[in-house]
């Protein structure tokens, strides 16, 4: 079976925001069973994790002999096996992965400075409020630019619910706790559609249900 590897426990900030959720879902939509590996902070270190995923991070998968790891190469493989995931169409095929690219590689970076900043014990630094502003702006135009592609489409490529959408859908949550995806309706609406889907909200409760069952007495409610 699917070894997935995710976190025992994270803080309440990143719960249901770790990329492993990415695959638990893709693996929901194709109806490929799997299990969890959870690990920990001594686990992402060790020799044996990073053989696996050489920046000990999460996600990475175990299937029989192929191990993979970052997580749209990870929801793509899953995609390859599943036309639940990919439509059988040659160049809608190809839209797939280049919004795939798109959702990692043009929306995602700009989201994870503004979080790095955000991040930084103690709060954001003084002197960052300047470059924050400027990359609060960029996120704005790169959703303003996904917005308007999706125009009155409900979905990225094909008509129709795809591994792009999966990993748009994953990349618009990051920004849960900021109005930048609330405040654009269309955005919103094509959010809020995939995280109705079944198979989101299976993926969901499973990496939940592992915080919950491993969370340190001093978070406990
Ligand atoms: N590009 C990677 C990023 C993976 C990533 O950032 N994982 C986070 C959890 S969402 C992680 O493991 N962070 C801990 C660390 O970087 O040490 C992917 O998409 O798989």
């Amino acid at each position: 079976m699917i070894k997935v590897s995710a976190f025992r426990w994270v803080p309440p900030f990143a719960q249901g925001l770790v990329r492993d959720l990415r695959v638990r879902w893709a693996l929901e939509e194709a109806g490929l069973p799997y299990e969890e590996k959870l690990i920990g902070p001594d686990d992402q270190k060790s020799a044996a994790y990073r053989a696996l995923q050489p920046f000990g991070q999460v996600p990475a998968i175990e299937d029989g002999d192929l191990t993979l790891f970052e997580s749209g190469a990870i929801v793509l493989n899953i995609a390859e096996r599943s036309s639940a995931l990919l439509p059988a169409d040659p160049q809608e095929r190809e839209l797939v992965r280049t919004w795939t690219f798109a959702a990692l590689n043009t929306v995602e970076p700009p989201i994870m400075m503004m979080n790095m900043i955000d991040l930084q014990p103690g709060g954001a630094p003084a002197g960052a409020k300047e470059l924050r502003d400027k990359i609060v702006a960029a996120i704005g135009t790169r959703l303003d630019n996904v917005a308007t592609f999706l125009g009155e489409r409900e979905h990225l490529v094909a008509g129709r619910f795809t591994a792009a959408d999966l990993l748009m859908t994953t990349v618009l949550r990051i920004l849960r706790n900021s109005e930048l995806v609330a405040s654009r309706p269309t955005l919103d609406a094509y959010r809020r559609r995939g995280e109705a889907r079944p198979a989101f909200k299976k993926a969901l409760a499973a990496q939940m249900a592992a915080f919950a069952a491993h969370a340190p007495p001093a978070a406990k409610p």
